[in-house]
């Protein structure tokens, strides 16, 4: 089982969907190390499916450790690289199923395989074949096929067994936590017979799509660890949306959603950014700064543990299907972030400083909330630090009580505060107040650890 978050070091992670082992590696060590990122979520490392369309990449063909992001050697030197950075790696865990598409075909490692033909399983190993059409009927959810996938008789003992061999085998190799994909789709009890034969307390955290409307719920999965929180990405988008920012105040704190100590949260996560799973308004890259702005809030506010998704471009319309660019992150030109192929999201600057912030603010409370109007919030974490959100179409000019310090910081929406804070700078006076200057569908953030002239 994993561990409480509410002690932990933890800030926010980024998932790299689809991102090479090599590129994740040097991101580690270049950028979410010294901007204190404390994991990655990568996409599933096993053997899947020769294809190019990202979903691929749910459908493994074997446990070797050798996909489309890179073989064994890459995957071990990526997660022992991470780990000098501090950076954890959490690795997608396809369990529930086995490849389906085509019926058969060959592997990324070779692998010859077809339905219900896995090297490690054979036809005992699955549930017999019903296709889940009604997520009203637990048990089809659970021992059906999701999306015609063979059903992995996630009960027995024999698969347990596999599954945890697989895991340990990551484990192993340094691999801190693992994101259950289509948790749902197994019984809770299985899930916890598989981490029973689990060495070390690495952190879960289990995919459980819960809106409220099914008989399934996020709530029955707690005991095995963190569940990600799907009412929060479906609320953080619609208030983002309808601008209604004021009604955030007590945002999270509500019986509906899963404790934050155990809740993975997110503004939209590889499937909904893309009309997969659920979600309807999700915001995403597409939508600009007030994707910025909902992250802004998501990285301020102390409620679970944020996870940032980093995308490569795609057309809404018509490329939701489609896989990953051939080119690399770190090409041999540098950085090919913010162009066509890869958006790097995690790297925008308000979205990449907010996360020194969370790690600033710490365990602080929410204090000295302001709401001007609907569209215009801004608070405190105690007196660590204090952000202003305007998602009006008007320039913010306010006089705030920031419950800080008296002192000059760096404005770390507006610029970079390592290098010497050549944006807005914001000066506390000796009551904790401050004059703020905020452009329409901006924001501003100052906090302890970005003091560019103290008292
Ligand atoms: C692909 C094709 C299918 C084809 C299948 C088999 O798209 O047409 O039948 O292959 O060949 C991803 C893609 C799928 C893809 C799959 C396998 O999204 O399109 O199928 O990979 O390659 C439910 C699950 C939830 C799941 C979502 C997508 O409960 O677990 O559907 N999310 C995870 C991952 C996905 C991944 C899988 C699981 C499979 O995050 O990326 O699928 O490993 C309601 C319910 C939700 C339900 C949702 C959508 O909201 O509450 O529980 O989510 O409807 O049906
Ligand atoms: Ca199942």
């Amino acid at each position: 089982a994993a561990a409480p978050l509410s002690s932990d070091p933890r800030t926010a992670y980024v998932h790299l969907f689809e991102w090479s082992w090599s590129d994740i590696a040097e991101e580690c060590e270049n950028f979410l190390g010294p901007k204190g990122f404390s994991g990655v979520q990568i996409s599933p490392p096993s053997e899947h499916i020769a294809l190019d369309n990202w979903w691929a990449r749910y459908q493994p063909v074997s446990y070797q450790l050798v996909s489309r992001s890179g073989d064994r050697a890459a995957f071990a030197d990526m997660v022992q690289r991470c780990n000098a950075a501090g950076v954890e790696i959490y690795a997608d865990l396809v369990i529930n199923h086995t490849a389906a598409y085509g019926d058969g075909g060959v592997g990324t490692a070779g692998t010859s395989w077809s339905r219900k033909h896995h090297p490690m399983y054979g036809p005992q190993d699955y549930h017999d074949p019903c296709v889940i059409q009604n997520y009203g009927d637990a048990h089809e959810v659970r021992y059906c096929q999701l999306l015609t996938l063979p059903d992995l008789r996630t009960g027995s003992d024999y698969v347990q067994q596999t599954i945890a061999d697989y895991i340990n085998d990551m484990v192993g190799l340094g691999v801190s936590g693992f994101r259950i994909d289509a948790a749902k789709h197994m019984h809770p009890d299985d899930i916890a017979g598989i981490m029973g034969r689990v060495d070390g307390n690495p952190y879960f955290f289990s995919e459980v799509i819960d809106l409220g409307n099914e008989p399934i719920k996020a709530s029955h999965y707690l005991h095995l660890g963190a569940v990600e929180e799907f009412k929060y990405s479906r609320d953080i988008s619609s208030r983002f949306r309808s601008r209604d920012l004021a009604a955030l105040h007590n945002f999270g704190n509500h019986a509906d959603l899963i404790p934050g100590d155990q809740a993975v949260v997110f503004v939209d996560n590889h499937d909904n950014q893309r009309g997969h799973g659920a979600g309807g308004e999700t915001i995403t890259y597409h939508d600009g700064a007030l994707y910025d702005l909902a992250n802004v809030f998501m990285l301020a506010w102390p409620y679970g543990y944020p996870r940032l998704m980093s995308s490569f471009a795609f057309d809404k319309e018509n490329e939701t299907e489609m896989g990953p660019p051939g080119s690399a992150v770190h090409g041999g030109d540098g950085l090919n972030c913010f162009g066509s192929d890869w958006v790097c999201e995690h790297r925008w600057r308000p979205i990449a400083n907010m996360v020194g912030f969370r790690g600033a603010a710490g365990s602080a409370p929410v204090q000295n909330w302001w709401a001007g109007g609907r569209d215009r919030i801004a608070f405190s974490r105690g007196d660590r630090g204090f952000v202003v959100i305007n998602a009006s179409g008007d320039e913010l000019n306010e006089r705030l009580q920031t419950g800080m310090a008296s002192g000059v910081y760096c404005d770390v929406i507006d610029s970079e505060p390592e290098n010497g804070c050549s944006g807005q700078r914001i000066t506390v006076d000796s009551s904790g107040y401050a004059d703020f200057s905020v452009p329409a569908g901006g924001a501003a953030a100052i906090h302890v650890n970005a003091l560019v002239d103290g008292d």
